[in-house]
């Protein structure tokens, strides 16, 4: 059999069938539930505790529309979280309600939970109806937890972080165990990250959802599409603890979960550009230069260049190859001038070897994971056998951190994290169950005893902490960008995220919409896949479609992998490019737009791909899983309906209700509320602009940062109500923490034939019109459509008024 061959046989199996196997756990059937409630009391901090007679239930309000509860049994260790962030609390009554049961309410009319005494059984109900009731009595003891809740009414199950397949998780198992699968496709589950997080949504679009937090290996059926659906949820460990987000909007849950769980601080604007890499077995100074000269020849637009492992010496982390990269700080130097960040990988696994200073001083102070003896634990990776970091450990987490120190003197502006499931060449993908980890001081009572199983969905988030604390101390007034593979909740307040190895085929294009939307939905703003696809080699046709739709990806990075052909932008030929160029400067055009929306995700969780039902929840055709699967909103002006399939040249899209969409390239109004059947050629991105919308832009520009050095029009679509918002900074420094930095909203309507705008400032200390900083500075604001016959705006003097008289 040819060497290929075998390769991919090895791969398809060890992926699709070992590995699963050998990490599988299956919940048992049933387990006893905690019991009759015995006693019930409110506690000293507002929460309601109620004993039951194999364990107890404690309710708690974080905030008054988000509850917690935690069910602990005999066995189960105390609750303690690496994902929620906020621990407020707010008070609880409890009262006996008749009937055998206890009513819970808090500070928000309305919302309430039932507790049955013979069983210990939850419901919760919110503005007159229930959200869900136990369906079976919560069970949480030594080993597995358990829970199961049954809704009244039909729901659209979202999020779950990152997971392929489709946008809604109806009648899905949903495994929550980081894993590198390395061949991944619609129905591979479970992949890099783990979010227990199920929102649901109703058909009135009125949302809810539940948190369950929890890093062990866990396992959702989620419930399917009839009248009552039932989600099965356990995990193999406890205690069970989860956490209900009233919501009631999709926008409202969001900001529940981001107070919870963390916010995506601000990016540097560069991140919000276009971002090439490429994983090259010959990776070198001299071919990293070339492409990045090359992109500036064909004046393409490009913000970043990633350096994958092959500039390390013999996958050593944090050192640099003498031979293919002699003089880093020469190329970083010539990079910059040439207006690119520069962006480096690294990895956990650090190398075997009594010669390498990481491995040995890690090795000598403890810093590792070890195995059940207190030695440290190897498995191969890149470098051969190689020891992981055991980042439970506060000091192994800042010796982590403070390995960054070189690359910060180089002045490189950028981290990706890689591996950090974490990812093992064995059959089992991870490291053996036998790994012991040592946690933060007092989590365990010796040392070495918190077994890998408990910890392995956290891994990968307490890189990115340890990586994220690192580079905030050693670039204290900068924003250097970082973004991994691996996560769990709340690994936004770190990290972005790429979508880690799909492939050069269609399915994978339809796929990352999806994807990226549940993310979204999931707290992480910032997301975006390979662009081309990681393996294999894309048609230029499926080039020239991917690169139209990653025009509006979050994170906009074109990748691949070291088996693919070079996939720079010009190596498909001049239609290829010339599409490409012109979607790269549709982006860089809306740069403002754009890091708004990053401001907007920062500050309230919003994602910045959306599906539809987020902007339009009452509207049915939304909640359909063709149109909500195939379609998107970038924040809420701009819907694209990207072709997703072959040989296409026309494209069936649907506009929700609203006064018009008008098409971005013809600038032709179509009227909401209707499918449409529209043109798609190759060069062409169904693209929509929403009536009322106030749509800050710029001019394409080879880089961010020449971008915005260049005055901003704010483009009014005029409709009966007109809104915008747009927020500018240095877009590099920590100085918008000190109020140096401005967020204008533009506000208008239309009466008869007249058109009225007023521009207010909403926050920051800046005022971009006096302040004739560039980029800073609203050059004018204009009308689509037509030339206004009459303008009144005085540009010295905020707020400003404008009319059209028209
Ligand atoms: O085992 O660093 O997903 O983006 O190029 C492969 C090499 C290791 C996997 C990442 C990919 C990266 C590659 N890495």
């Amino acid at each position: 059999m040819p060497r290929t061959l075998l390769d991919w046989l090895e791969v398809k199996l060890t992926t699709n069938l070992t590995q699963p196997l050998l990490n599988l756990r299956v919940p048992p059937p049933r387990r006893p539930g905690v019991g009759p409630v015995v006693a019930w009391a409110e506690g000293p901090d507002g929460e309601v505790e109620a004993a039951c007679s194999r364990g107890r239930i404690e309710i708690r309000a974080v905030t008054s529309r988000i509850w917690r509860v935690i069910v602990a049994g005999p066995g189960t260790p105390p609750y303690r979280s690496e994902s929620v962030v906020c621990l407020e609390t707010h008070p609880l009554r409890a009262q006996a309600a008749g009937g055998g049961t206890l009513r819970i309410a808090g500070e928000e009319p309305g919302l309430g939970a039932l507790v049955e005494e013979r069983t210990g059984r939850l419901e919760f109900h919110f503005a007159g109806r229930i959200l869900h009731r136990d369906s079976a009595p919560p069970s949480s003891r030594r080993g597995w937890v358990a829970s199961r809740k049954r809704s009244p009414e039909p729901e659209l199950y979202l999020g779950f972080g990152e997971k392929t397949g489709g946008l809604f998780h109806n009648g899905r198992r949903r495994i929550m165990w980081n894993t590198d699968n390395a061949d991944m496709g619609r129905r591979s589950d479970p992949i890099y990250q783990s979010c227990p997080l199920q929102i649901a949504v109703r058909s009135d679009g009125s949302a809810h959802a539940l948190f369950f937090d929890n890093p062990h290996y866990a396992v959702f059926r989620v419930g399917g599409e009839g009248p009552n659906p039932e989600t099965r949820y356990a995990a193999a460990g406890g205690p069970l603890v989860y956490y209900v987000l009233a919501g009631p909007t999709l926008p409202e849950v969001l900001e529940q979960l981001t107070l919870l769980t963390g916010r995506s601080p601000l990016p540097p604007r560069w991140m919000l550009g276009h971002h090439h890499s490429r994983w090259d077995p010959e990776e070198s100074q001299e071919k990293v230069l070339a492409t990045a000269r090359e992109f500036r020849r064909r004046g393409l637009p490009c913000d970043a260049i990633h350096l994958d492992i092959g500039h390390m010496e013999g996958y050593r982390c944090f050192t640099w190859s003498r031979e293919r990269f002699p003089d880093p700080a020469a190329m970083v130097r010539e990079l910059h001038a040439q207006g690119f960040r520069v962006i480096v990988i690294a990895d956990p696994g650090i190398k075997r070897d009594p010669d390498y200073a990481l491995y040995r001083e890690g090795a000598a102070r403890g810093l590792l994971c070890t195995d059940r003896r207190g030695r440290v634990h190897h498995s191969p990776v890149w470098p051969g056998p190689a020891a992981f970091p055991d980042f439970t450990l506060p000091e192994a987490r800042s010796w982590w951190g403070r390995q960054f120190r070189g690359y910060a003197e180089l002045g490189i502006d950028g981290f990706w994290i890689d591996m950090n499931e974490p990812s093992v060449f064995t059959a089992r993908r991870t490291v053996a169950p036998g790994v012991r980890h040592r946690g933060e001081a007092g989590q365990s009572g010796r040392p070495g005893t918190i077994g890998h199983r408990s910890v392995h969905n956290l891994y990968g988030l307490l890189m990115a902490r340890a990586t994220r604390e690192g580079l905030d101390a050693l670039v204290p007034e900068g924003r250097p960008y970082l973004f991994t593979r691996s996560g769990y909740a709340g690994i936004q307040r770190y990290a972005g995220s790429w979508t880690g190895d799909n492939r050069s085929s269609w399915e994978h294009l339809r796929m990352s919409i999806p994807m990226l939307l549940n993310l979204g939905l999931s707290g992480q703003p910032l997301v975006g896949p390979d662009i081309g696809g990681f393996l294999g080699r894309p048609t230029p046709e499926l080039m020239a479609r991917w690169l139209e739709l990653g025009a509006l990806y979050p994170f906009c990075r074109n990748h691949t992998s070291r088996w693919s052909l070079p996939q720079e932008i010009w190596s498909f030929g001049p239609d290829v490019e010339r599409i490409g160029r012109r979607y790269l400067e549709l982006r860089s055009s809306l740069l403002p737009y754009l890091y708004t929306l990053a401001r907007e995700a920062s500050r309230r969780g919003a994602p910045i791909l959306r599906p539809l039902l987020y902007e339009f929840p009452s509207d049915p055709a939304c909640q359909s899983a063709e149109i909500a699967e195939t379609q998107l909103m970038l924040g809420p002006h701009l819907l694209a309906a990207p072709v997703l399939a072959p040989g296409i040249a026309t494209r069936r899209i649907y506009l929700p209700a609203g006064e018009y969409w008008q098409d971005w390239w013809t600038g032709e109004c179509l009227p909401g509320g209707g499918h449409f059947e529209v043109e798609a050629p190759l060069d062409r991105l169904p693209l929509y602009v929403r009536a009322g919308a106030a749509l800050p832009l710029t001019d394409p520009s080879p880089n961010s940062d020449e971008a915005a050095g260049r005055p901003i029009r704010w483009r009014v679509y005029p409709a009966a109500a007109i809104s915008g918002s747009l927020y500018v900074d240095d877009g590099v420094s920590m100085g918008y923490q000190r109020g140096e930095c401005s967020l204008l909203g533009l506000q208008g309507e239309r009466r008869a034939a007249e058109i009225r705008v007023r521009i207010e400032r909403e926050a920051g200390g800046l005022s971009p019109v006096l302040v004739r900083h560039p980029g800073l500075a609203v050059e004018r604001v204009e009308l689509s459509g037509g030339t206004p016959r009459r303008v009144e705006v005085d540009p010295e003097r905020l707020p400003w008024e404008g009319s059209w008289a028209g």
